[in-house]
């Protein structure tokens, strides 16, 4: 069984630490069988991934992450690796209990781990999806090129980003947009394939014809592949050196494929009955312990001393397992904190905070200049001092270089800025959400554009895990990022390009979501996107880019509207209309043509959104009407309609009326179109009818 040693793969080996790294392989087995034994049939432990089989290749490998900023982003199978960094074995333990303390204080599964260490190589914060560990990590190597060749800091030198997944893994989108990204840019990344055979159930033959990444891939531009035996210490180790030190040497991105068994089912209710007996059997025989076992024992040292040490990796474990068991469960009054930034509890990795950046002044006045300019002016303008007042300021997205963005919103910026801050990246989506979180995680503030907004649908995943970062880490990490999105009707609609749906966004959790319907507001608001600890989405609606109505004076460089605060569009006695973005207009127009006196709040930000502005209003007013484009059923209409009903209830005098679109895509056709957006006329006859209640 022993394999053929080849001479490099013994240099490579002699220069590791095999005492550690037999005793976090014993250590790790140790954990797994406790849990399989004890915890999990107790159900002190509710959730179990075990590593067993995968741990010698992961040690190895964290044992080379020796750059302080390093970093891997991992998934639920990769504790071996988070061990080796220097997890403890009490909050490992504790984590799957569902304990406090530790990497989520109970909130998160438990082996999706975390790991934010100031002076040592980071572990990003893991996610449940298999696939959405790829692109945040092309993002933290890019991160580390950024602050080495822009920041000038050139301890980022030779830091490298490595990716660990599955072989189900290599069959999703995160790893397809990851490995374009990180080939076309050049970026310090290793891809690091475990290859078990399965997803689960399903063999690797369903997720890459042959059932071999690497050899799909070997003629993939740019890309260095290494391919072995993840159970064979010697040559698991020669090839990790080798792979690493190549990314580290700046030779371009990597991948290693090292195939292990799975020695377990995938969870521990799995019970593998799609495997037969024959295999099994197999897949024990590979298991690396004891090939670990038979390279050091009697070479190295003793059988005694061999036996010695899994006596105490046992004796480790049952102490971390009684310790975290006597952990208190977390503190359910704290649940709900951490959706957003805490005043005054920042996180420890991403955004600008945690080096304390200082912005320049601002100022929630206006200074008004006087030509009035459009809302892709105002845009402009804000980016570009963001960007000259801030070295961290990255903007990036499809065509949004050369080219000045598909709305014109970047135009010239490129040639102001340089390529590595303001710079086009690859079609797709999931790929520039998740690269801004990466260089959010690096500190920096990255701005991504999305063409439009039916186009963020691919980046849904990161999107939706990038809001939760705060909660999920108990405020470990954050990603501050701004996302810009225009969207909502134009001179035509359509499925594609006219989606506002700005809804979907109040509704994930940890976003902030802005809508101006004006060039003053878009100032303030992006500016405010831009300093804020929480990500923002900026929604830049279509059919206000360029209109007369939404233009305005620069209001100053300063000028900062603060998120959460509503504008008075106009003043009145006899009902409240609360509205934002294009409809805005609208509601103006339908109040003049009808001279009533009325109350119109422009909500501004959706999230956080401005409740006191508008229940105040209803108290005088005694009758509100909403108006926005998004489809009616659960729009964002029926939240606020929802809270008058509770909160304002005694005050009104008619019903809440929402005036939106129907249930439908927005139609191309414009007469189609017309017909389903909230218009002038249909404002101001529903106005008639509430003033008539
Ligand atoms: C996006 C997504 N789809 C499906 C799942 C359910 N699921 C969890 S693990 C897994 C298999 C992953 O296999 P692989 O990447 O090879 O890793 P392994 O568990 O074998 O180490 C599946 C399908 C998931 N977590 N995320």
């Amino acid at each position: 069984m022993a394999k053929k040693k080849s001479a490099s793969n013994k240099k490579n080996a002699s220069k590791v630490d095999w005492k550690k790294v037999a005793h976090l392989m014993l250590t790790s087995r140790a954990m797994d069988e406790k849990e399989e034994n004890e915890l999990v049939p107790n159900k002190e432990v509710l959730y179990q991934f075990s590593a067993r089989g995968h741990e010698l290749g992961q040690i190895l490998l964290g044992s080379l992450l020796t750059h302080q900023h390093d970093s891997a982003s991992a998934y639920y199978r990769s504790r071996p690796l988070l061990l080796t960094l220097g997890l403890s074995e009490e909050d490992a333990m504790a984590a799957p209990m569902g304990k406090s303390g530790g990497y989520s204080d109970g909130r998160d599964i438990g082996v999706v781990c975390n790991k934010p260490d100031a002076d040592g190589p980071k572990v990003l914060p893991m996610a449940g999806d298999v696939g959405s560990q790829y692109t945040p990590a092309i993002g933290w190597a890019q991160g580390i090129e950024y602050r080495k060749n822009v920041l000038n800091e050139k301890e980022y030198d030779k830091a490298i980003s490595v990716i660990l997944g599955g072989d189900g893994s290599v069959a999703t989108n995160g790893f397809w947009s990851a490995l374009t990204i990180a080939t076309t840019q050049n970026l310090p990344v290793l891809f690091y394939i475990e290859d078990n055979g399965y997803g689960i159930s399903v063999t690797s033959e369903y997720q890459t014809p042959g059932g071999k990444i690497t050899n799909n891939l070997q003629s993939f531009s740019n890309l260095k592949i290494f391919d072995g035996d993840g159970t064979e210490p010697e040559e698991a180790a020669s090839l990790l050196e080798d792979s690493v030190n190549y990314v580290r040497e700046r030779k371009g991105p990597a991948m290693i494929r090292l195939t292990v068994p799975r020695l377990n089912g995938h969870s521990y209710q799995d019970n593998q009955a799609y495997k037969d007996e024959e295999l099994l059997k197999k897949e024990q025989e590979k298991d690396p312990l004891e090939k670990l076992k038979a390279f050091m024992v009697p070479d190295q040292v003793t059988e005694k001393t061999w036996k010695n040490w899994e006596k105490k990796a046992k004796e480790t474990i049952e102490e971390a397992a009684e310790a975290a068991l006597n952990r208190p469960d977390p503190d359910s009054a704290q649940t709900e904190k951490y959706a957003f930034a805490e005043e005054g509890e920042t996180q420890m990795i991403g955004g600008l905070a945690v080096e304390g950046h200082e912005f320049p002044a601002a100022s929630e006045e206006p200074h008004p200049e006087k030509q009035r300019i459009n809302i892709v002016e105002a845009i402009r303008r804000t980016l570009k001092y963001e960007l000259e007042t801030n070295p961290k300021v990255m903007v990036f997205g499809e065509d949004v270089g050369l080219k000045g963005g598909v709305h014109a919103a970047t135009m010239d910026l490129q040639s102001q800025f340089g390529e590595d801050r303001v710079f086009d990246t690859s079609l797709s989506e999931e790929g520039i959400i998740g690269r801004a979180v990466g260089l959010a995680y690096q500190g920096l503030m990255p701005v991504a554009e999305i063409q439009f907004r039916k186009y963020a649908d691919p980046a849904t995943e990161q999107l939706n895990n990038c809001g939760t970062i705060r909660w999920r880490t108990a405020n470990r990490f954050a990603a501050p990022i701004v996302v810009r999105m225009p969207g909502g009707f134009a001179k035509c609609g359509d499925p594609w390009h006219s989606m506002s749906n700005e809804v979907f966004f109040t509704h994930a959790i940890g976003w902030q979501v802005a809508m101006p319907s004006n060039a003053e507001d878009a100032v303030g608001l992006l500016r405010s996107a831009m300093r804020s600890n929480n990500p923002t989405v900026f929604f830049e609606h279509r059919n206000l880019l360029d209109a007369k109505y939404a233009r305005k004076p620069y209001p100053g460089d300063e000028f900062i509207v603060p998120f959460g605060k509503a504008k008075k569009l106009k003043e009145g006695s006899e009902l409240t209309i609360v509205t934002w973005g294009a409809m805005c207009e609208r509601s103006e127009e339908a109040v003049e043509t009808l001279g009533v006196s009325a109350d119109i709040l422009d909500l501004r930000t959706l999230m956080p959104w401005d409740k006191e502005a508008v229940l105040d209003s209803i108290r005088r007013t005694n009758r509100c009407i909403i108006v926005h484009e998004d489809n009616r059923t659960a729009g964002f209409g029926a939240e606020i309609a929802a809270v008058l009903v509770r909160e304002a209830f005694q005050y009104l005098d008619a019903p809440v009326e929402r005036i939106t679109m129907p249930d439908i895509p927005v139609p191309y056709n414009v007469g189609l179109m017309e017909s389903v957006l909230p218009t002038t006329k249909k404002i101001v006859d529903t106005i008639e009818e509430t003033l008539k209640f």
